[in-house]
């Protein structure tokens, strides 16, 4: 597909400021995401939805190989927190751009499990431009090893970035293979209770009325 005909594709598909998670289920070992979050495909055809996230060559994604007995560092995962395939980075440059070309709102999260340190930052432009709207250092969380019952990723924290205003892009700054990544959020999930409590205020505005 034409790039410029898939950026429009997304651009139609995904209206601004809605929340999109991100589970990385449904790819080949080692297969690059690139535009199957995008309604495109994957480097090795997986097409997975059209959420309007895109992510550059360096992000890959690994099954847990307790599940796909095809071993590698890719699937020397455990206790995933969504589903069993993970995302992690392998590039030359140590960075990596994701790209939300409609833009998301209020906050970034995702959980991870790390051996290394790395740095993410929420951008207001396209491919790390822009103005810098919040950004985290994720340091090693106590990897052990075994847990479903390999993998030596098997310790997971969330990491949260808040921000104001409108973020397109997302940027990994760290080590290859030593960060993995899964249920990543773009925009933030309204809480449950969240919906009772604005009907609370409107029957309290209500009585105030009386
Ligand atoms: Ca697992
Ligand atoms: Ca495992
Ligand atoms: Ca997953």
């Amino acid at each position: 597909m034409h790039r410029l005909a898939s950026l429009a594709l997304c651009l139609a598909a995904a209206s601004a400021n809605a929340a999109v998670t991100i589970s990385y289920e449904g790819f080949q070992d080692t297969e690059m995401i690139l535009q199957a979050y995008a309604g495109g495909t994957g480097s090795m055809g997986s097409a997975i939805n059209n959420s309007g996230v895109l992510f550059s060559p360096d992000f890959q994604v690994g099954n847990d190989s307790d599940i796909t007995a095809n071993v590698g560092y890719w699937g020397d995962t455990a206790n995933e927190p969504d589903g069993m395939g993970t995302m992690y980075v392998l590039s030359p440059a140590n960075w990596g751009v994701i790209d939300v070309p409609a833009g998301f709102t209020t906050q970034w999260s995702t959980s991870y499990a790390a051996k290394a340190q790395c740095r993410i930052d929420v951008w207001s432009g396209p491919g790390g431009t822009g103005s810098l709207l919040g950004w985290t250092v994720i340091n090693p969380n106590a990897q052990t090893s075994g847990g479903d019952p390999n993998g030596s990723f098997n310790t997971w924290k969330v990491a949260t970035i808040p921000f104001a205003g409108t973020a397109m892009s997302v940027t990994y700054n760290g080590p290859s293979f030593d960060v993995r990544f899964d249920h990543m959020d773009f925009g933030l999930v309204p809480a449950p209770g969240a919906a009772s409590l604005a009907l609370l205020g409107g029957l309290a505005a209500l009585r105030r009325k009386r």
